[in-house]
């Protein structure tokens, strides 16, 4: 049985009430954590298949962000016991590992990215990535002063997150509507964003309206860094599988009332954008930064095969 908890987080999840990739990586692993703790297996054959049907569970949520189902994949490839207990044990361990490199690589890369922001530079974001944020919050931390545009990102409006987190790290921020980015890219230095998910060709998966930015961002000269930690690398990619786009409700763009109102219409709400990696300068991990082009060779070493744990 799912345990409540492992309902909760996926509910969650997919309501946005728990949001970004790196986020939700953390809390799927914090869930299978309590499904091995509290689930009610009375054998280690019932306590695997109730990971598998608890990952199942968090996997259908929302199909965009790999760093998910690397999360599933690096809990479950871990599981290992001859009894319930040490089977409970391997798990609770794996997760909490999960949890601790992902914060230890999201501080790393933060540092490693603030080497490329100078005193006194204009960074435009855009949604809101932690990764992204950890990139500020390394460089306000080495003392430099910087100021930040901060794109609204229709429909849910993730730039209000960041306005109050890069507000809050004592950096000066304007926010913008999404329309008004390319007016004020010429006084920007960088365009920081983040990723759900790289390929192996290193294109950039990121928030609808990253692609449209880095085009613009391209023409006027301005270098786009894409903060993501290593669980964004999608291993399936590597054998050709393409990430799939999420498609939200119609209700997150237009009033269900306004809409009758308008006529015979449709409206279509993809979450995501492929950014193609001409239009990235560099991919900043924990494992350093990278040309989006020789990401793969990471990739490769990283993962192995992208299998599906939780279906067998
Ligand atoms: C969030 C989004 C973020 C990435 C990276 O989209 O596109 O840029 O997930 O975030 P949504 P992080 O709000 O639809 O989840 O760096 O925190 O992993």
């Amino acid at each position: 049985m799912v345990h409540p908890e492992v309902a909760r987080v996926a509910d969650d999840i997919a309501s946005m009430e728990t949001r970004g990739a790196a986020t939700i990586a953390d809390a799927v692993a914090d869930a299978l954590a309590t499904q091995a703790r509290e689930g009610d297996a009375a054998d280690p054959e019932a306590f695997r298949a109730g990971m598998r049907t608890a990952a199942r569970r968090l996997y259908d949520t929302r199909p965009t962000a790999v760093s998910l189902p690397n999360a599933l994949r690096y809990v479950l490839n871990g599981m290992e016991g001859g009894s319930v207990e040490a089977l409970r044990r391997s798990v609770v361990e794996r997760a909490t590992a999960f949890r601790e490199d992902l914060d230890r690589a999201q501080s790393r890369l933060g540092e490693i990215g603030a080497g490329r922001l100078r005193d006194g530079d204009t960074v435009m974001t855009h949604c809101h990535s932690t990764d992204a944020m950890a990139v500020m919050e390394a460089a306000v931390a080495d003392g430099k002063s910087l100021s930040a545009v901060v794109k609204e990102t229709r429909p849910r409006n993730q730039g209000h997150i960041t306005a109050e987190v890069l507000a809050d790290l004592g950096v000066d921020v304007t926010l913008v509507v999404d329309n008004a980015a390319h007016r004020y890219l010429d006084e920007v230095d960088h365009v920081l964003v983040g990723a759900d998910a790289v390929a192996a060709d290193g294109s950039v998966v990121n928030k609808v309206g990253t692609s449209g930015l880095a085009v613009s961002a391209r023409d006027r000269g301005v270098p786009i860094v894409v903060a993501a930690g290593t669980i964004k690398l999608d291993p399936a990619t590597l054998t050709g599988r393409a990430v799939e786009i999420e498609q939200r409700d119609e209700s997150e763009v237009i009033d269900p009332e306004t809409r009758a109102d308008i006529g015979d219409i449709a409206v279509a709400n993809p979450a995501f954008d492929v950014t193609p990696p001409r239009h990235v300068d560099a991919i900043v991990t924990e494992r350093g930064q990278f040309p989006p082009e020789s990401v793969v060779t990471l990739m490769r070493e990283l993962y192995g095969e992208a299998d599906e744990p939780w279906r067998e």
